[in-house]
């Protein structure tokens, strides 16, 4: 082994990766620290075990910020500066080389049906079998410690859920026919600290919020947010980056986004256009937030493409990317699916039809482009592990299983448009959670594994649902709403 000490040269590692030359680098990166050669081929065997690691740059001339660097099984290290130095002798690259690609192999052969992380099994809850909403909500209503479901007009106060509270009246609704509450989002819009419950009745009507009365008690109070709210996905996140949450989605036909306009919330919200006209309906499917380009501003999405954000929130409209990633999806997120430094998107391709993706960023010709790479498969013949579904008409892209890395969560809506109106509609009202894993790439393939796991097969999805820690456990639960009723989903950690 070459000693790595007193040796000033800068390395660089570079991601080489079969059959594509898209994998970032880290050129030019000082990456001293290391004290041998091998001590490098190793880290980049830790890099391709664990496909990302930080690396910290403590070049003893010139220390910088931290760097990333991002390798993949078939990578290459090596030297870009002094390669004649810093390389060992040949037998020892060639030694090194072919205990590298046995343990690819051996670890190849091996990673997928191994499970490096606890299964995760769920405890169900009914929090009742009367449909009031295609949604659902988590928080903690009362500020009494423990995390509280909503769905519907009422608020479950935990730890069991077995008191219900009044949000606003309620209508029950026959399964056949809809409910007025497609979106249920929490939170604290006059900064009062207590949790307030916000609703969008129906796609292309009102959202509402009412306002949680606090220690004080009584009725909640309704104000209207906006009175026109299309698309089937509304999302309530922080697009400007001032801490408070805005509602996206689109009216009159072009995309944007509305929040408070005073400190109590209750005047009228403003809408601020970011898109020009796309005639976009009330019923439009397919609605995301997220950073596409990395310049760390959210950026919004929609089926047909993606709208940059600019430098000044005030230019409008937004630079418009078109891409097709779906026909009708419905919540659509931004994540770096394979951890190569990039934001993917994950979408379902037709909330009332079969597919679930997720479309790898990449470059072309400089510019942001997309691969489709296929979960459940479009077609209701094929399967991922004999599992599909139809009508995946929400999803959420949280970690499930405490590794780390983002699954997704997703399901059948039931009964969409009653007991005959959609491709089997009968089917099984699945809840599924998708675990992600990373592994190594063989030639053409991508390093990303999506397992499906059923979490159950009597509730099914809605519109929108939930997920969170309601109850301080360190586990992942799911609340969800539709026209079975209310549920609960906690996670129960199992051991390895
Ligand atoms: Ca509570
Ligand atoms: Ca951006
Ligand atoms: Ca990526
Ligand atoms: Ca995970």
């Amino acid at each position: 082994m070459l000693n790595r000490t007193g040796l000033d040269g800068e390395l660089s590692v570079r991601g080489f990766a079969s059959g594509s030359d898209r994998l970032p680098d880290a050129h030019g990166q000082s990456v001293a620290g290391w004290h041998s050669l091998g001590e490098l081929l190793n880290e980049c065997r830790q890099i391709t075990l664990f496909e990302r690691v930080r690396i910290r740059s403590v070049s003893a001339s010139s220390p910088g910020p931290e760097a990333s660097a991002g390798c993949r099984w078939s990578d290459a290290c090596e030297s870009s500066t002094d390669r004649a130095t810093l390389y060992p002798p040949k037998f020892e690259v060639l030694a090194m080389t072919a205990i590298r690609w046995a343990t690819i192999g051996l670890l190849g052969i091996a990673f997928w049906p191994l499970k490096i992380t606890p299964a995760v099994e769920f405890k169900k809850i009914r929090l009742t079998d009367t449909f009031y909403a295609e949604a659902a909500g988590l928080g903690d209503i009362d500020r009494d410690g423990h995390g509280d479901a909503i769905y519907g007009p009422h608020w479950y106060a935990g730890p069991d859920f077995a008191r219900q509270h009044q949000i606003y009246p309620p209508e029950k609704f026959l399964p056949q026919n809809y409910s007025q509450n497609f979106a249920t989002f929490v939170h604290d819009i006059n900064g009062d600290q207590w949790l307030d419950v916000i609703v969008n009745v129906w796609p292309g009507k009102e959202v509402f919020w009412f306002q949680n009365p606090g220690e004080a008690g009584g009725a909640w109070q309704r104000h209207l947010a906006y009175p026109t709210v299309d698309n089937e996905s509304p999302h309530l996140v922080d697009i400007t980056g001032d801490g408070k949450k805005e509602l996206i989605f689109h009216t009159g036909g072009v995309l944007g986004f509305a929040g408070p306009t005073d400190p109590t919330g209750v005047e009228r919200w403003l809408f601020h256009p970011c898109s020009d006209n796309g005639n976009w309906r009330q019923y439009q499917h397919g609605l995301g937030v997220g950073d596409l380009n990395g310049d760390g501003r959210p950026d919004l999405l929609m089926a047909e493409g993606w709208w940059e954000q600019p430098a000044a929130l005030a230019a409008t409209p937004w630079q418009k990317h078109p891409f097709t990633f779906a026909q009708e999806g419905a919540q659509m997120h931004v994540y770096d699916v394979d951890g190569d430094g990039d934001g993917d998107v994950i979408t379902s391709l037709a909330a009332h039809g079969y597919g679930l993706s997720w479309f790898e960023q990449i470059k072309k010709d400089g510019a942001i482009d997309f691969i489709e790479h296929a979960i459940l498969p479009a077609v209701a013949e094929k399967q991922l592990n004999g599992v599909q579904f139809s009508q995946p008409h929400a999803l959420e892209v949280v970690d499930v299983n405490g590794d780390g890395l983002k699954d997704i969560v997703t399901g059948k809506r039931y009964w969409a448009h009653g007991p005959t109106g959609d491709v089997d509609a009968t089917g099984p009202a699945v809840l599924y959670w998708f675990e992600l894993a990373r592994g190594p790439a063989a030639v053409g393939t991508t390093a990303v594994h999506y397992s499906p796991h059923l979490i159950d097969s009597d509730s099914g999805i809605g519109t929108q649902f939930v997920t969170g820690d309601l109850n301080g456990d360190g586990q992942l639960d799911i609340v969800t709403g539709n026209k079975k009723g209310g549920f609960v989903f906690l996670g129960v950690p199992q051991a390895l």
